[in-house]
């Protein structure tokens, strides 16, 4: 495990964004402590490590101060892995799109939670049906481009999917048996012990 002029990870164990960038630190073998910042409904700067958005991950260290989980992946790679060997940064139309559709996807994610966290009704309030029905069709669109992704070559594709699909099946938010590829990648990929180590299922059993 190399040490890295003491970086900080501002993050909670659970968060799939913040996952993203834990699971590439450990591909890189990179020694980063993990702040966990608690509930992230709660309101209040300081909490965030300064970030103003008030959410997770933040990345802190010497001489450094980065907001967002996809900017503080492309610099630990152009800090840490010349070779790019996640393919960090691709600028593919396909991989472009995949992770802009995971991104969105993961939000949608956060919007349910929050609401549900913060004592909304969501199933009285049409915001959320658009934030249920654009997570049902981004898993629809990626199933359908199942073949895009490869257990046996992990790249930030496929990090970024097991994130996102792990996420939801921790949370039991969305049923995966309408999407058997995904399913299937999402256990193949899953098993890869790097990707394990950051694995939501370290806390509970896997619904199948
Ligand atoms: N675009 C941001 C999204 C980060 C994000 O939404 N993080 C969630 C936790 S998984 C959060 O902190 N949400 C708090 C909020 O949105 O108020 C990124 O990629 O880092």
């Amino acid at each position: 495990m190399k040490s890295r002029n003491s970086m900080k990870l501002y993050s909670t164990p659970l968060s799939h964004f913040s996952r993203k960038v834990r699971a590439v630190a450990d591909f890189y073998e990179l020694d980063i402590e993990y702040i966990d910042v608690g509930n992230v409904a709660e309101i209040g700067i300081e909490k965030y490590a300064g970030n103003p958005l008030m959410g997770v991950p933040v990345l802190e260290g010497e001489n450094l101060w980065l907001v967002d989980s996809d900017h503080i992946i492309a610099y630990l790679a152009r800090m840490y892995d010349s070779a790019d060997r996640l393919r960090v940064h691709s600028t593919k139309m396909d991989d472009l799109n995949i992770r802009a559709v995971l991104n969105g996807l993961m939000s949608s994610e956060v919007r349910i939670i929050l609401g549900k966290r913060s004592g909304i009704p969501i199933d009285e309030f049409r915001f959320f049906d658009k934030a249920k029905q654009s997570i049902a069709e981004s898993l629809k669109w990626l199933e359908a481009r199942a073949e895009r992704f490869d257990p046996k070559n992990i790249s930030m594709n496929e990090i970024h999917l097991v994130c996102a699909l792990d996420h939801l099946r921790y949370l039991e938010l969305v049923d995966l048996k309408p999407f058997p590829k995904l399913l299937d990648l999402s256990e193949a990929i899953g098993a890869h012990p790097t990707i394990l180590r950051s694995s939501p299922f370290a806390r509970k059993p896997k619904p199948r």
